[in-house]
Order: C-alpha cells, then sequence, then structure tokens
C-alpha cells in the first residue's frame, strides 16, 4: 500500500515536469563563436509547446519562418527587424528560420520541435546563396 502509494507521488511528479513548458534563447548576432551574421544557437531541438525567444543582441536583425519550412498545420511568423520576439511552437516537426535581410549570407536557424516529422520535405526547398550550404549543416543535426 505503502509503495503504491510511493510510485504515484513519483509519477505526478515525473508528468508534471515533462508538461512544463521550457524557454529557449537564440541570439541574433552580427559576429559569433560561428562566424559572422548568425544565430547562437542555430539548431535547436525543443518539446511542444515550448517558446524561442529571439534576443537582438546585434541591430538588425529579425526571424521569419521560410516557405515552405514549417511543419504541416503551424503558423509561419515573421518578427520586427532589431525587436525582440518570441514564439510559442506547438507543431510537431521542423522549422526553418532566416533573417530577412541576411538570408542569401546564410544567416539561417533549424528549430526541431519533437520528432522531424517533415524533415523530406524541408530538405527539397530551394534555398538562396550561403542559406543552401547552412542548411545542410543544419540537417545533420537533426535527431
Ligand atoms: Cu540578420
Amino acid at each position: 500500500m505503502l509503495n503504491k502509494f510511493i510510485i504515484t507521488i513519483f509519477a505526478t511528479f515525473f508528468l508534471n515536469s515533462f508538461a512544463i513548458a521550457e524557454t529557449f534563447e537564440i541570439k541574433m548576432l552580427n559576429e559569433g563563436a560561428g562566424g559572422k551574421m548568425i544565430y547562437e544557437p542555430n539548431y535547436l531541438a525543443i518539446n511542444i509547446g515550448d517558446t524561442v525567444l529571439f534576443l537582438p543582441t546585434s541591430k538588425g536583425h529579425n526571424a521569419e519562418t521560410v516557405k515552405g519550412m514549417i511543419p504541416d498545420g503551424a503558423e509561419k511568423f515573421k518578427s520586427k527587424v532589431g525587436k525582440e520576439f518570441s514564439v510559442t511552437l506547438m507543431n510537431e516537426g521542423i522549422y526553418g528560420i532566416k533573417c530577412t535581410p541576411h538570408y542569401s549570407m546564410g544567416m539561417v536557424a533549424l528549430i526541431q520541435v519533437g520528432a522531424a516529422v517533415n524533415l523530406d520535405a524541408v530538405k527539397l526547398v530551394k534555398q538562396k546563396g550561403k542559406a543552401k550550404g547552412k542548411f545542410k549543416s543544419l540537417f545533420e543535426q537533426v535527431k
């Protein structure tokens, strides 16, 4: 009886800890450890319902979903240049993010929410300039 009680308490605690949504920060930078015009980090694996906060650490950047690079049923978004922006991601799959002014310079990021259910589809999206190579290396990080 006591054992059953203890198991119930542990199970409740365990499930609750899963239900707590987290917030992840991405810095928007003119220069970072990975080079110029970069999101840091530029790959995130998060859970459904988690929030991503884009920080305007350097001026002149934003975050916009790349056309064709969001999960089915997800809403696209585009933040204002130079402003902090937060988005809660409720759809499972890959979100491809670009900085509108620096997309062709390769300022892109990949956010994986839960399982990468749309990976094949997002890989087919045509990219501009340096974004192509950047996304290719980001796809390799997908779990
Ligand atoms: Cu930028």
